[in-house]
């Protein structure tokens, strides 16, 4: 019962727990075609089931502030993003590792980090 109800309040406000259950599936077809369509500024990465995209910030106070607010989205979502940073680059790369691919987890959270982006006005 702990158990349940502390997954449960981690996600309360983010998802319903019917999401929660079919965000996790690898995303093939054309269920995947149109996710990623959704996804404008981002490419699939070579050689394996993930998707990617560099954000370009005016300096590294801006890219290091988006990281920080990403980071809090993230684990609201439960679900982490591999990134590298130089300067006012951020390199993303998301995947469900659990899934083995790409799910909505990951279109969810490009999509937040898009909007974080386009606030601090990121090419
Ligand atoms: N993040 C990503 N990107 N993929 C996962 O499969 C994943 C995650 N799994 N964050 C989560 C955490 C899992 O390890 C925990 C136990 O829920």
């Amino acid at each position: 019962m702990a158990f349940a109800s502390g997954w449960r309040s981690a996600i309360r406000g983010t998802m319903e727990t019917h999401e929660v259950a079919t965000m996790a599936e690898k995303l093939t077809g054309n269920a995947r075609k149109s996710a990623l369509a959704k996804l404008p500024g981002w490419s699939e990465v070579k050689n394996r089931d993930a998707i990617s995209r560099q954000f370009t910030f005016s300096d590294f106070n801006e890219a290091f502030g988006f990281m920080a607010r990403a980071a809090l989205v993230a684990e609201k979502l439960d679900h982490h993003p591999e990134w590298f940073n130089v300067y006012n680059k951020v390199e993303v790369t998301l995947a469900t590792h659990d899934a083995g691919g790409v799910t909505e987890r990951d279109v969810k959270l490009a999509q937040a980090m898009d909007r974080l982006a386009k606030a601090s006005e990121a090419a």
